[in-house]
């Protein structure tokens, strides 16, 4: 199983234009243009969700919990004059654990990487210090475009946005940043999401497609796979244990003596949690709980890989690996 797994339905790499000729990815370079803007901002700010809605597909698991993103996961957006890769992040945080420090250090790689940084902040809910701590990062980085994102303009009325908007102004002004552009948009009802990317375009650099046509992702099926499972794992639990749960996927095989008509991958995978008190929580009362988590994850799964999938989830205790170095390496960070 490689990488590069996620194609979008409606472009093939022989796509040809609609006068026969050759696609615009065989044309000149012109004006095309190609880069990378990252997302940031603290956890649940939305920047997985505006993510897929960009790419116009599930590239990265999202939640209600905080510090669902735990990895750089880059989502690419075709247009014929640009190709523009957006790279989600984890939310930057307070860090409390050796995760959280890592977590924090792969934000701050990213956006010295980028050709534009977009900044998410909520529409209902205040600045808050979390935000002025990221903020006061972001007028440190001087050469790199920002763009303030406010998200979910959905939760909120006109009055409030507007009032949000002149915040995120004065922020600007008082840390001394200027914002290319600030742009209100709403992922899950799909508002402003394409202007995002209007905006964003202009801001990378001219140069030709990075990645084939087609691909929405360079994420490899086995780390999709895994988070697929972490957010079914995911929903209904609370307190700590989101943060405790990770998952590895051990082994991906098709199942042999199957004839070609009926093939049925067989995916074993590992649900990680820190603590023996947590393994019945997950499990639920008569696996109830594990089985839901499976079967869910499953359906999403087979979508991902259009296949059958027959899928084993195991449990297991990885001894606080939050705070572990060794543990951490293990599960791959
Ligand atoms: N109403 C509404 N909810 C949204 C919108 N975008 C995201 N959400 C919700 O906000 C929650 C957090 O979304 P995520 O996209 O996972 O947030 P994130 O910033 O990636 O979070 P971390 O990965 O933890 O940093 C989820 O419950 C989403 O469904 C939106 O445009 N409108
Ligand atoms: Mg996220």
């Amino acid at each position: 199983m490689g990488a590069m797994s996620v194609r979008s339905q409606s472009s093939a790499p022989s796509e040809k234009s609609e006068d026969g000729g050759p696609s615009h990815a065989l044309e000149a370079v012109g004006d095309h243009r190609a880069g990378f803007a990252c997302f940031v901002g603290r956890p649940n700010a939305g920047k997985s969700t505006l993510t897929n809605a960009l790419v116009g597909q599930k590239v990265a698991i999202t939640s209600n919990r905080p510090q669902t993103t735990r990895h750089t996961v880059r989502g690419i957006v075709h247009r014929p004059d640009a190709q523009l890769i957006l790279v989600d992040t984890p939310g930057l945080h307070k860090p409390r654990t050796l995760l959280g420090e890592r977590l924090n250090d792969v934000v701050r790689t990213t956006w010295a990487e980028v050709d534009v940084i977009g900044f998410c902040l909520p529409a209902d809910q205040k600045i808050g210090p979390g935000d002025r701590f990221i903020a006061k990062e972001l007028a440190g980085i001087r050469k790199t475009p920002k763009v303030a994102i406010v998200t979910k303009t959905d939760l909120v009325d006109s009055k409030a946005l507007a009032e949000q908007l002149i915040a995120i102004d004065q922020l600007g002004t008082e840390l001394g940043i200027t914002w290319a552009e600030i742009v209100p948009v709403s992922a899950t009802k799909g508002k402003q999401v394409d202007l995002l990317a209007d905006l964003l375009i202009p801001l990378l650099p001219e140069g030709p497609a990075l990645y084939p046509e087609g691909d929405l992702t360079d994420e490899p099926e086995q780390v999709m796979v895994a988070e697929l499972i972490r957010e079914a794992a995911l929903e209904g639990v609370r307190d700590e244990l989101p943060h405790s749960i990770a998952v590895v996927v051990e082994e991906m095989l098709p199942r042999e003596d199957r004839p070609a008509d009926k093939p049925l991958l067989d995916i074993h995978a590992n649900v990680f949690i820190e603590r023996p008190s947590q393994k019945g929580i997950i499990i639920g009362p008569k696996g109830k709980r594990l089985k839901d988590v499976g079967m869910k994850s499953r359906k999403q799964i087979e979508a991902l890989l259009g296949t059958p999938v027959f899928l084993d989830l195991h449990v297991k205790v990885a001894k606080d690996w939050q705070r572990d170095p060794k543990q951490l390496r293990r599960l791959g960070f």
